[in-house]
């Protein structure tokens, strides 16, 4: 039972939550790793939303609104972290929402959809096929999702499958705490960020965008700038971090 009054109670409750996912097989255990090194970064953003965050976001929404079939690729630490948000953004933006992960088992992709349907997200079902160019089961994904999306938005991904969905063409949009990552550099457009608070900011601007504005946003798109501003953020924080 963690203290309500811990001063770190929100990311220890986070952590339980995962740890309960890893339990009952949603998340990875690597996906426990993983939230580690996000957590680090975090500290060192401020755990806050950065002005370039924001406006990360809000070219992520003009991509999602401006694209010919846009997917959400949720993966076990989305599942258990942002499975609303995930539901809010998939209806704000008519992306369709594809289960693909990265240590793929069929048992992971039944839960973590089995999870996602009981809070209402409609998730894509078929049959999947190796269209990724990839070795392994990374190369996996849905042809009616992933595979003739145009633009995929991939939070948490694995620098090596996002340089992949590149080659194919698509357009990704991740979601990633460390700007100094290979997928930060390697996608069209990185919100570095926490999830939960990108993704209802994504959903918030799909609201809000016209479509004007949406074409603009997308067409100055220049993830170069986003991810050093957001090198700047930290380290202005890091300049003042005993003041
Ligand atoms: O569920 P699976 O099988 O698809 O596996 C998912 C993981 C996350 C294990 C897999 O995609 C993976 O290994 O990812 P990486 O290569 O460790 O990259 C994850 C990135 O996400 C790291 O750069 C972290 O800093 C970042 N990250 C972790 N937690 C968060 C985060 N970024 C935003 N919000 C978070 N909560």
């Amino acid at each position: 039972m963690i203290p309500k009054d811990h001063p770190r109670y929100r990311s220890l409750m986070v952590r339980e939550r995962l740890s309960q996912c890893a339990k009952e097989g949603i998340v990875a255990l690597e996906g426990l790793a993983a939230h580690g090194r996000g957590e680090a970064f975090d500290y060192l953003l401020g755990e806050r939303t950065t002005p370039s965050a924001l406006q990360a976001a809000r070219t992520a929404a003009a991509l999602l609104l401006t694209a010919d079939r846009a997917v959400i690729s949720v993966n076990g630490n989305t599942a258990a972290l942002a499975t609303a948000e995930v539901g809010a953004l998939a209806r704000a933006s008519g992306a369709a929402v594809e289960v693909n992960l990265f240590h793929r088992t069929e048992e992971r992709i039944r839960r973590i959809t089995a999870l996602l349907e009981e809070h209402g997200v409609d998730v894509l079902t078929g049959t999947p096929e190796r269209l990724i160019p990839l070795s392994h089961d990374r190369a996996w994904c849905l042809p009616e999702g992933i595979g003739s999306a145009d633009v995929v938005l991939v939070p948490l991904e694995d620098g090596d499958r996002c340089a992949a969905l590149r080659a194919m063409g698509k357009q990704v949009i991740t979601i990633d705490l460390n700007p100094l990552s290979r997928t930060a550099r390697t996608a069209t457009l990185t919100i570095v960020d926490e999830l939960t608070r990108a993704l209802p900011n994504i959903t918030a601007a799909c609201s809000e965008l016209d479509s004007g504005t949406a074409a603009r946003l997308a067409g100055s798109l220049d993830n170069a700038y986003l991810l050093r501003a957001a090198i700047e953020e930290i380290q202005e924080r890091l300049d003042h971090a005993l003041d």
